[in-house]
């Protein structure tokens, strides 16, 4: 409250100066941490994170997420600092200073507005201050984007942070030359020779320019940086051994993409260049889609050792725009030059072992009559165990198409045969019942499954409800079949017929047993 209280008397202090500054070290708490993500009990949600070396300690500057659990939308007041001197949990776990809410970007950019601190990256300077690179909202632009990138200054990570260049951002829609990307995610590079280049972009959109030596001023010409395959935001600029890596965020979707699935998802793909304005060529991923939609890689060497910093969802309630940073070892393959980043495998906090469950459906491979399914959609949400209140298209399967057909299934496959005697289907619609467009609740459903020689309904079950937004529990007597399928019938006005969506599809055996989770990337054999 202390810190709250001094930052919002310092910036009506600096109101009416040409720049402001934010003027309180905030106070940190220490923290111990046996695993990822770092913070994770769901009192701080964290993202976008941008790791630095400073003082022989690991620094990560990290947005925060505050939406409520309900809430699609990056709802970020401020930036927080995570440090310590080892980011790798030993038996007593890792050491971490967190400082909550350090700065905020009305309380070092005059001309910006309260919120949106998106993703920004400190670097400390050859004059040996840090430098803050923050994408922030502009107050009074035309724009028709108003993001816009400033930049901060500082003697220490923790402030006192001034305006370094009061007169307003150093890249905009406007400045330095007129551009109409969504002006985000700056990234920062200080090359041997102390010539200085800063990239960002979004939405497949990158550009990079060189600063003068200064840090601050723009030295162009601002390009449009290409070669990198499937980007989307999120640019990471490093270098190792002569060689400049860009790490990423990729949206590259398909059935048969190395990057990812379902095109919210994203994973962190990477090229490489032989000097900071490219040529760039892709290279390869180096971090499978993680469990927010948005991914967002930072890279860098500490004590000899690279760690990629990067988000998920798995903090206690997270979510999309609930996001926690995680920290793992990043590893070199310099079999081949240049060298190729190791796919980073992420790492957990030990996990209380989970509930007994009649629910099988976890061990299943899932499948559905419009395989592939649309990119938007993800078939894998079927049985991951995660229901949403306000789900994105890759938290479910779906089957919108411009022509929906009448009807839709969805099915599993067991390696081996089980015996099951109930199931709890989630619809997921934007459409009432009756519809004709858009995701409807089914108009009927029925469960079949394969008895020998073919697709027969279950035998003897319970009313199928079709609501969407609730578990529809239906029950029978006990079958045994190694491929069962959910058959939908599809809302329709009578001229056309609506799409299908289902959150989550649970097969329940006769008895709980623990859960077990498939493992195998082998698809069993079809039924028929
Ligand atoms: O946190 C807001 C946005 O989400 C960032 O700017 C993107 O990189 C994505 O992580």
């Amino acid at each position: 409250m202390r810190n709250k209280l001094a930052v919002i008397l310092a910036a009506g202090a600096f109101a009416s100066a040409a720049s402001a500054q934010q003027s309180v070290a905030p106070a940190g708490r220490d923290i111990t941490v046996p695993g990822n993500p770092i913070l994770a009990d769901g009192d701080y949600y964290s993202a976008d994170p941008a790791p630095f070396v400073a003082d022989g300690q690991f620094w990560i500057l990290t947005g925060h997420d505050m939406a409520a659990p309900n809430v699609n939308d990056f709802i970020m007041p401020d930036w927080q600092l995570l440090r310590t001197d080892d980011p790798t949990p030993g038996p007593n776990g890792a050491k971490w200073t967190h400082y909550p809410a350090f700065l905020k970007p009305e309380n070092v950019f005059t001309w910006a507005e309260p919120a949106r601190a998106y993703a920004g990256q400190i670097i400390q300077g050859p004059d040996k201050r840090f430098y803050l690179y923050a994408p922030v909202m502009e107050k009074d632009s035309d724009a028709k984007d108003r993001f816009a990138i400033g930049v901060a200054v500082a003697d220490s990570p923790l402030g006192p942070w001034r305006d370094a260049h009061p007169s307003g951002p150093i890249v905009s829609q406007k400045v330095p030359v007129a551009n109409d990307i969504q002006n985000i995610d700056p990234t920062i590079l200080i090359d041997d020779d102390g010539r200085v280049y800063l990239y960002w972009g979004t939405f497949g959109q990158m550009r990079g320019m060189e600063l003068a030596r200064d840090m601050i001023t723009p030295k162009g010409p601002e390009q449009t940086i290409t070669g990198l395959t499937g980007f989307f935001e999120a640019p990471w600029i490093m270098k190792r051994k002569g060689t400049y890596y860009m790490l990423y965020a990729g949206n590259k979707a398909g059935p048969t993409s190395d990057c990812t699935p379902a095109v919210y998802h994203a994973c962190i793909a990477y090229g490489t260049a032989p000097s900071p304005m490219g040529p760039w060529i892709y290279r390869g991923v180096a971090l499978k889609p993680v469990s927010s939609t948005t991914s967002h890689p930072g890279a860098v060497e500490f004590k000899g050792q690279w760690y990629m910093v990067y988000h998920t969802a798995d903090a206690k309630d997270g979510g999309h725009f609930r996001r926690s940073v995680a920290v793992d070892r990043m590893e070199w393959d310099d079999s081949v030059s240049p060298a190729l980043i190791r796919t980073v495998v992420p790492s957990f906090r030990p996990q209380p072992p989970q509930a007994p469950s009649r629910n099988i459906a976890r061990s299943a491979w899932a499948t559905a009559s419009n395989d592939p399914v649309p990119v938007q959609f993800w078939i894998k949400a079927l049985n991951n165990g995660a229901v949403k209140d306000a789900p994105l298209p890759p938290d479910m399967w779906g089957s919108w198409s411009p022509n929906n057909p009448p009807r839709q299934w969805i099915e599993y496959r067991w390696d081996k045969p089980v015996t099951i005697d109930g199931s709890r289907i989630r619809f997921w619609n934007d459409q009432p019942a009756g519809s004709g467009v858009g995701v409807a609740p089914p108009a009927k459903w029925h469960l079949e499954y394969w008895a020998a020689k073919g697709w027969k309904p279950v035998p003897g079950a319970s009313a199928y409800g079709t609501a969407a937004d609730a578990f529809q529990p239906v029950s029978f007597p006990k079958i045994t079949t190694r491929c069962l399928r959910a058959v939908m019938d599809a809302s329709t006005d009578g001229k056309t017929h609506a799409a299908l969506a289902v959150q989550e599809w649970e097969v329940l055996a006769p008895a709980s047993a623990p859960i077990t989770l498939r493992e195998s990337t082998t698809i069993p054999q079809p039924c028929g």
